[in-house]
């Protein structure tokens, strides 16, 4: 036999052996058999030393010939059997969708802030504007540009957290009345809008107060607007938090920024105006403080008071949420015990 049949022999038994395997590991010591050190194929290499000098190139290039073609065919098979591998596995590793999944704990919108989105969804599709102020503001617009000017005594009710003579953490939201008056432009429309956000004061903690809370704002200025719109307005928010059972009323106050001035009661949600304890035996529990904008608030931001008029009222939605949900204390939205906010979970 001439090595050329000799190749021509170790080609076709390779392509055989690799046909016919149907196992990777087997496949691999066919490989190295072939075409390892050892293997037919060097030898067949080794003994073109031994051919006439001009037949050793063509010989050899034979010999190149069938390794390319082996090591192709390997290549090839091994890719076979590794998809049949991974498609076995795949079929056996189905998963069970009809098994209990695991539950990761989910977070949730905060009892309070559920109460504010409530509000603030309420006013949205009422055309309110919603707006943010700073938490860190100027005693200019948190008491002067409300017409509590410096030494005036309603500031003790509202004693704060000053972090410069002139900078102080806002008692209310009620600052951004004036920050508003001055921006907007009354050519394009009345004013209304709402801010929610955090405030402060220097209170002592007990069971209805605490040193940082939540208000939200509320104003609306245009040209004939009466305290009949204000009473609406807040009749709305009370049945869409509440409930419509439940009715307000209107008690006159003091406030240095509104003139007149309301506290705002609603029906007592533990005896429903009948009487009890947690009402003091009125039938209603206050909720927030309105009135009818100052002249010199609107004078103070460059809005005509003989012009424009308008209402603006002051949430508590810490109070709010304790009404509610019957929550006795203040403090516990604020101790974030888990067991505690769960219950507000809207997921149920
Ligand atoms: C005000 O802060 C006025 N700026 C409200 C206002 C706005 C009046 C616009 C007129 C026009 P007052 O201090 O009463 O008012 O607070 C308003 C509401 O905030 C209260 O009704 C109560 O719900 C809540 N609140 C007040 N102090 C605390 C406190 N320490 N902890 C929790 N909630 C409080
Ligand atoms: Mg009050």
């Amino acid at each position: 036999m001439t090595l050329r049949e000799d190749l021509t022999a170790i080609k076709d038994q390779g392509l055989s052996d690799i046909s016919l395997t149907n196992d990777l590991k087997k496949l691999n010591e066919i490989r190295v058999n072939l075409l390892g050190k050892k293997g037919p194929i060097t030898s067949a290499l080794r003994g073109i030393r031994d051919l006439p000098v001009e037949q050793r190139p063509e010989v050899g290039s034979y010999a190149n010939e069938i390794r390319d073609a082996l090591s192709t065919a390997i290549e090839n098979k091994k890719q076979v059997l590794e998809d049949a591998a991974l498609n076995e596995q795949l079929a056996n590793e189905k998963i069970d969708v009809t098994l209990p999944a695991d539950h990761t704990l989910q977070g949730q919108p905060h009892v309070i802030q559920q109460i504010i989105d409530q509000v603030v969804d309420l006013f949205l599709g009422m055309g309110y504007q919603i707006l943010n102020g700073p938490e860190i503001e100027e005693d200019h617009y948190n008491f002067e540009m409300m017409n509590l000017p410096k030494d005036h005594p309603a500031r003790d009710m509202q004693d704060t957290f000053y972090l410069s003579d002139d900078i102080l953490m806002r008692t209310q939201t009620s600052p951004m009345q004036a920050r508003t008056l001055e921006t907007h432009n009354f050519e394009e429309g009345p004013l209304k809008m709402i801010s929610p956000g955090v405030v402060y004061r220097r209170d002592t903690d007990d069971p209805t107060h605490s040193h940082q809370f939540h208000q939200i704002e509320g104003l609306v200025i245009d040209k004939n607007i009466t305290m009949t719109d204000l009473k609406g307005t807040l009749l709305t928010m009370t049945h869409e938090i509440f409930g419509d059972k439940f009715d307000i009323r209107l008690r006159p106050s003091y406030f240095p920024f509104t003139e007149p001035s309301v506290e705002v009661d609603v029906t007592c949600f533990n005896c429903m105006g009948k009487g009890c304890d947690v009402c003091k035996h009125t039938g209603w529990i206050e909720v927030l403080g309105a009135g009818m904008v100052h002249p010199n608030v609107l004078n103070m931001a460059g809005v005509d008071p003989e012009v424009y008029g308008g209402f603006a009222f002051g949430i508590g939605p810490d109070r709010f949420a304790m009404l509610k949900y019957g929550v006795s204390d203040i403090r516990d939205f604020y101790l974030d015990d888990i067991r505690f906010l769960n219950q507000f979970s809207k997921r149920g």
